[in-house]
Order: structure tokens, then sequence, then C-alpha cells
């Protein structure tokens, strides 16, 4: 597959001035302390624990330990000149069994960092569920169970309660395709189960939990935030003359089925004829579209790489490529007969192609579909294998992924994609869920033996950008 990513390399271009250049992170992959505090067991510390779950046995009890390096880490992203911080809440460290007991602890740990970015003039983005459940709703079914979603509207009202008055972008969910297809579909990601019909029950539930959330920050928040959700929207392309069906069918699954409840107050028609034979949507009841389908301000897409797909034809070898850890089950329920096709590279250190064009086309789509709904960029970065050199790290690579995808979003912009951000994924390097610390993706270097952070040259990079507004050399 050829992609048309030579030229997205531009130096020069310049940035509207109310554009917001921040990093992201999530809980589990940068906190550490998995024990402390009054902090309960998330599915994730589950997982890590299970031997062969992780591809280098690690876990995320200590990672980078940002749970006690609070201070440096805001200095740093002071000192990289941040607008905005993305990060994300710990359900187990707010409400460690999932329901009832709440933990002033954890609550004190959140306000103090989002007091930290304030002060340091660092616009909070918090996400609500970025994947660590707390062990006790799994073992009540996780997300296929119904309750799950209102366990999570009785947390969001206790946070949204607390740090209400200071948030300005509240997210619900993040990736809920990840949450559904690999962590109960393919088994990939916690809790490691691999049933079609639950992943397709847990796509509903992270729904129905996305809408209950809403309507519980709009209760309780107390200044005027932004209301948010992420997903990491599939840019497809066909190939051949089944590329069209493989493309509907995927895109069905992976992107339709959150932003149809989500955005235009239906699941998709075709989506539930795919999976009839699977499950008849017999959770979906009555009223739930209803709380689902409720306004946003700010639809959060995170991008990374494009996905080749056509209908095998049940006699070749079949390949694929879909750019996740080989599991178990499948990701991708009603769908056995699609084919992902490896694409030509360059890849990055998870295999995936760097395709810039990709990222220009899904916004435009996005925007195409969704005229009125500014968007905004919360997780794009890349993996790489670095090496320190006398104490820096040259990593000419990351830097030119970062370019070319802010070339693609520049594009964007100018074809009248009403996008208001960019937040880089990640600030730091940190735990990759299956794939442990075997792949970096920070702005940021940590040493996992001395936790000392050292900025990359990255890192440098993307701090003048976001000082100038203007793509540096
Ligand atoms: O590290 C993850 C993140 O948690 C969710 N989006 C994709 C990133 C890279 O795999």
């Amino acid at each position: 597959m050829s992609s048309g990513n030579a030229d997205y390399r531009d130096s020069g271009l310049v940035f509207p001035e109310d554009f917001v250049f921040g990093a992201a992170t999530a809980s589990y992959q940068i906190e550490g302390a998995w024990n402390e505090d009054g902090r309960g067991v998330s599915i994730w510390d589950t997982f890590s624990h299970t031997p062969g779950r992780i591809s280098d046995g690690a876990n995320g009890d200590v990672t980078d330990d940002h749970y006690h390096r609070l201070e440096e880490d805001l200095d740093l992203m002071k000192r990289l000149g941040l607008q905005a911080y993305r990060f994300s809440i710990s359900w187990p460290r707010i409400v460690p069994t999932g329901s009832g007991e709440v933990n002033q602890a954890g609550i004190d740990f959140y306000s103090r960092l989002v007091d930290g970015l304030i002060t340091r003039g660092i616009t909070p983005i918090a996400t609500l569920y970025h994947w660590d459940l707390p062990q006790p709703l799994e073992d009540k079914g996780g997300w296929v169970n119904r309750e799950t979603a209102y366990r999570f509207e009785e947390y969001t009202r206790v946070i949204g309660a607390a740090l209400g008055d200071r948030v300005q972008i509240w997210t619900t969910l993040n990736e809920p395709w990840c949450s559904a297809y690999l962590g109960y579909g393919s088994g990939a990601h916690a809790p490691g189960r691999t049933d079609g019909a639950d992943a397709l029950a847990a796509v509903h539930h992270l729904n129905l939990a996305h809408g209950l959330g809403l309507s519980a920050l709009r209760a309780v928040v107390s200044n005027d935030p932004q209301y948010s959700v992420t997903l990491n929207l599939h840019a497809l392309r066909g190939v051949g003359e089944t590329g069209a069906e493989a493309v509907r069918q995927i895109d069905a699954l992976g992107n339709r089925a959150f932003t149809g409840p989500m955005l235009h107050g239906a699941y998709p028609q075709d989506l539930l004829d795919d999976t009839a034979s699977i499950t008849d949507w017999g959770f979906v009841q009555e009223g739930d579209l209803e709380i689902i389908h409720q306004p946003i301000d700010v639809l959060g897409i995170n991008y990374y790489s494009t996905n080749a797909v056509r209908i095998w034809d049940g006699v070749s070898e079949r390949v694929s490529a879909d750019g996740h850890k080989p599991s178990a089950g499948s990701a991708w329920p009603g769908a056995d007969r699609v084919e992902f096709v490896q694409q030509d590279g360059p890849y990055t250190e998870m295999g995936w192609n760097i395709a810039p064009d990709g990222f220009e086309q899904l916004l435009r789509d996005v925007h195409a579909e969704f005229p009125d709904l500014p968007l905004m960029i919360t997780e794009n970065g890349a993996a790489f294998a670095d090496v320190v050199t006398d104490g820096a790290v040259h990593d000419p690579e990351r830097t030119d992924y970062l370019r070319r995808h802010l070339t693609a979003v520049h594009r964007a912009m100018e074809g009248g994609v009403d996008l208001r951000g960019y937040m880089v994924w990640s600030l730091m390097d940190n735990f990759e869920w299956a794939y442990g610390f075997s792949k970096r993706f920070g702005v940021v270097r940590v040493d996992y033996d001395t936790l000392v952070r050292t900025v990359k040259d990255s890192g440098l990079w993307y701090s003048e950008l976001v000082r100038t507004h203007v793509i540096p050399e």
C-alpha cells in the first residue's frame, strides 16, 4: 500500500494564537503507588500481575512514580511551556472498591495536581476513564454488566463535585474501542476476556456510562467547563475490489458503534445486522439512547496510523496486521472475514505505519460528518527505540513524526476543520499496556532504574512549537 506522505514535512507553518498545545498521559501508565494511600486494585493491576499477559513481564506498580513526583513533573511541564495537560483520574484511587466508600487521599492527589497546573498557567483536561476499572466491579461482570455504568456515574459525581470548580475540559472515556474490544473481545488488554457478545455489550455499557457521566458532571460542576469524549477513530483504507465492504464493516464496529449513539442518537443498522448472529443487542434498554446522545462541546481524537482492509478470499494465507498485539480472541466481532493488510512503511517501533495523510483525511471526514463540532487532538505521537548519548536523547524519527502529523493538522485546519488543540502522546515514557516498558512514546525520557527524567530532542522541538506556535525547523 503506498501512501502520499512524502511531502508532509513543512516547517514555518503558523498555528492560531488560541490553538492549545499540550501533552497527555494516563493514570495507570505513569502514577505507580498502586497500593498506597487507600487506592483499590484495578483490572490492570490484576492483568499485569498475571504471568504472560505483558510482553516484558512489567507492571504499573511503580512505572514513572508520578504519584510521588508530582511537583517535579509539574515543573517539567512548566519548563516545556505546555499550555494544557491531559491526565486521567484513577477510579480506584477515588472509589477503591468501585462503589460506596470514597477515598479522600485520592481526591486530594488530583486536587493538588489541578491546583499545581493552574498555578503554573496550564489548563487541566481531565479524563474520567482511561481503562483502570476497579477490580471488584470486574468481579461482578465489568463492562458487560450494565451496573458498571451506574457505578461510573456515581464516581463521576464524586470527582466532578471535587474538581468541578477548576477542571476546564472533562473527557468521559478514553478510547472505549480499546476497553470493549481489546478488553472483552481479543483479550489483549485487561481484563483479558475473549467473547464477541461480551465485547458488544461492553460497547453499549461504555456508551451508556458516557451519557450518565455527562449528566452527572453537568449536575455537580460549578464552573463552566467543556464536555468531551476521546475516540480512537479508525482511519481506514480499502484494498482491492472488496475494500469498500471491509471498510464498511470495520467502520461500523470501530467508529460508528460510538459516534452513532453518542452523536447521532442511534446505533447504525448495518452494525446491528452484521452482529445479529452474535447478539440481539437486547442490552440496549428503552431510554438509553436519549441518555447517551447528549451535546458535547469538543470531540477528542486520538490518531496514530491507518488500517488497510479487504475481505479475505478464504484461500490465500491470511494476514492480520491490525496493529495490535496478537491475542487469543477477535477484536472485531462479526467481521470475521475482514483481513487487515500489511501497509508500506516507514513504521514506528509499534509496527504502526506512519501516515499523516490518513490523519488529514480522517479529520476532514469527521468534520464533514459533524461540521458544527469542534475537534481536539487528544493523542498523537510515536514510539521509537531511543538511545541515550552523553545524557541526551537524539530522536529525529519522533520529531519527524510529530512534524509530519502537525503538518497534517495544519492542512486540515486550512481546509476548514475546526481544530482547537493538540496533545502530544506522551509527556513522558510510560507503561505501554500489553507491551510494558518496551515501547517509549515520551517526549521526555524516563530512566526506569533511577526514574530520572530527561527531555528528548523531540521535547525541545515541541517546546519551541508550543512557545512560538510555528512549526520549527
Ligand atoms: O499508550 C496508549 C494510550 O494509553 C491510549 N492511546 C494509544 C497510546 C499508544 O498505544
